[in-house]
């Protein structure tokens, strides 16, 4: 069976910066996952240092949290049936030069560096990312009336 799971999803500079927000919205919107919570905001340094804390020290690191910081990120958090993984499948490959026709980086980027978006890698990842970007009270449970329209 599978779990109900909420994942974070943030659109990033260079996706806001292109006007790429709806789109990447309306990927999530479509598959039907349910949006539960969603601020744009400037992520500050030590956000970043925290949510990309795993690869502190690779050679991409700094690169990677001065992009994060270059100009304001959509944040998202998604809920539905095994979220975590079916944003990552609608993301596509790390790599957008290597990710499927059809996702998002596959369609709309083509380098590593600049791939629009980030989606959580685990249940546990989403949690911990989740309390970086969101209070408790800025998640939003609500009841979906098309529900039973998309999952049984
Ligand atoms: P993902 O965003 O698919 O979860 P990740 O967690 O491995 O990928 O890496 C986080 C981000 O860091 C990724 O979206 C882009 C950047 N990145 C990862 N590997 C990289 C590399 N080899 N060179 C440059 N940037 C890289
Ligand atoms: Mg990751």
């Amino acid at each position: 069976m599978a779990e109900l799971q909420r994942t974070f999803i943030a659109v990033k500079p260079d996706g806001v910066q292109r006007g790429l927000i709806g789109e990447v919205i309306s990927r999530f919107e479509r598959r039907g996952l349910k949006l539960v919570g969603m601020k744009l905001l400037q992520v500050t340094k030590e956000m970043a240092q925290t949510h990309y804390g795993e690869h502190k020290g690779k050679p991409f690191y700094e690169g990677l949290v001065s992009y994060i910081t270059s100009a304001p990120v959509l944040a998202i958090v998604l809920e539905g049936k095994d979220a975590v993984s079916l944003a990552r499948q609608v993301i596509g490959a790390t790599n957008p030069a290597s990710a499927a026709p059809g996702t998002i980086r596959g369609d709309l980027a083509i380098e590593i560096g600049r791939n629009i978006v980030h989606g959580s890698d685990s249940p546990e990842s989403a949690k911990r990312e989740i309390a970086i970007f969101f209070q408790d009270s800025e998640i939003i449970s609500w009841n979906r009336t098309a529900e039973s329209w998309i999952a049984e």
